[in-house]
């Protein structure tokens, strides 16, 4: 393992206060198509939805590396999926598959304006102490007004899906390499992370950590933006560092 790689998060916010815009993370975005599920309300569209957010990873990160994310519908059992297809010598992806469930399971809501938060008026964020000091773990917005109500976000569902190409991936080497003991050290703050049949899983405890971290889940009526956490846990699985941490 490369642990000049991975050195303390903070050092490398101090350090992206020097090398901000510096370089970038580019997510290169590539639709394959699909049926618009026949459930789905809002004037919104997945081309731009992904490509919002997109934007948002990528400008977590100043690090430099192209990624290429085929995206679309189609009939995957669960709200979204994300599919490993190629990585560098660090394990990082730089291929990527993500799918959006169109068999109707889903009732999605395609957000118009997805880069802004209008239609969840509540936004909360939440800290807690996981062992080295108070840290953003969720960026929530609730209370969703108009085609919104009742309904999944899939601005939040690709965000989810595209932090699994961010570094939480079964198939990122790093991550099963960092997650042996069921949690993820990231300069002392002790993520942990869920289980499932097979193991640890790459997603966030929801029991342990306060409700809204991205990476733990989704559900109904709310949107959930990168938290620190969520931020900070795939720069440690990924080695990025972190050009901003202020988000919408
Ligand atoms: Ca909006
Ligand atoms: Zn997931």
């Amino acid at each position: 393992m490369d642990t000049g790689k991975r050195t303390s998060l903070i050092l490398f916010m101090l350090l992206a206060v020097f090398v901000a815009n510096a370089s970038a993370i580019t997510i290169n975005t590539h639709s394959i198509g699909g049926t618009v599920p026949a459930n789905a309300v809002g004037k919104g569209n997945i081309d731009d939805i992904v490509n919002a957010a997109a934007r948002i990873w990528e400008s977590a990160y100043s690090d430099t590396l192209n990624i290429n994310l085929y995206y679309g519908w189609a009939q995957v059992g669960h709200a979204g999926i994300h599919i490993t297809l190629e990585q560098d010598s660090l394990g990082r992806e730089i291929t990527g598959l993500v799918l959006f469930d169109n068999s109707g399971a889903t009732a999605f809501y395609l957000d118009e304006t997805p880069d802004s938060n209008e239609e969840y008026p509540r936004k909360t964020e939440e800290f807690q102490d996981l062992g080295a000091g108070s840290v953003n773990v969720a960026r929530i917005f609730r209370n969703p007004r108009g085609d919104a109500a009742g309904h999944i976000d899939l601005l939040s569902a690709v965000l989810h899906e595209i932090g699994h190409a961010m570094g939480l991936s079964s198939a990122n080497p790093f991550f099963q390499a960092l997650s042996s003991a069921g949690f993820i050290d990231v300069s002392g703050t002790i993520v942990p992370l869920a289980s499932n049949d097979s193991g640890t899983a790459p997603h966030l405890d929801a029991t342990k950590i306060l409700y809204g971290s991205l990476m733990s889940g989704l559900n109904g009526d709310e949107r959930r933006l990168p938290s620190d956490l969520d931020i900070g846990v795939n720069a440690q699985v990924s080695g990025f560092s972190v050009s901003s941490l202020n988000h919408r």
